[in-house]
């Protein structure tokens, strides 16, 4: 029982991220991850990689029905992505505010999407949608001596 309780608390403060291909080609990385540190997210594991097709249709797997699966893959990997882990209290919902809404022309003024984002498929960032996804996607980029 303890240990669920331990779990539940590590896991409501973590969410994960990834800074896009745009993000990457725009020089975007240095002006979004002071946004996220400035709002008080804590990087507690970050690298740049690159998604291979399986990757992209695994971690978007959920949308693999969706008239925008193709093209979703094609962007994801086009070039390399800055993968993150960040840590703060309500990571997810308080992550999910700062970038804002899916497509940017919706998205709140000051958010990372409506700064940065060039259309709801070109859109910047990724953030988890849920603690359960948040640990399922920082297991597929990290293995645990990467998380600080
Ligand atoms: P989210 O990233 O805000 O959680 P989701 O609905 O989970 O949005 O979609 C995942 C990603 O798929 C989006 O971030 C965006 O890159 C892409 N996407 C979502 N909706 C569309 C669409 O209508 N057209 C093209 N691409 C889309
Ligand atoms: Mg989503």
């Amino acid at each position: 029982m303890q240990k669920f309780i331990y779990l539940d608390i590590m896991v409501t403060n973590k969410t994960f991220t990834m800074l896009k291909p745009d993000s990457v080609e725009n020089g975007n990385i240095g002006a979004i991850l002071e946004k996220i540190t400035a709002s008080g997210f804590r990087i507690v594991a970050m690298k740049l990689t690159q998604l291979t097709n399986t990757d992209a249709e695994a971690f978007y797997a959920v949308h693999k029905e969706r008239p925008f699966f193709g093209e979703l893959v094609k962007y994801m990997t086009r070039g390399p992505i800055v993968a993150a882990i960040l840590e703060k209290e309500n990571a997810v919902q308080d992550f999910r505010t700062l970038i804002g809404a899916t497509n940017p022309a919706e998205a709140a003024k000051g958010t990372i999407r409506n700064m940065f984002a060039e259309s709801i498929s070109q859109n910047a960032v990724h953030g988890s949608d849920s603690n359960e996804n948040a640990v399922v996607e920082s297991m597929f980029h990290f293995s645990q001596r990467e998380i600080f």
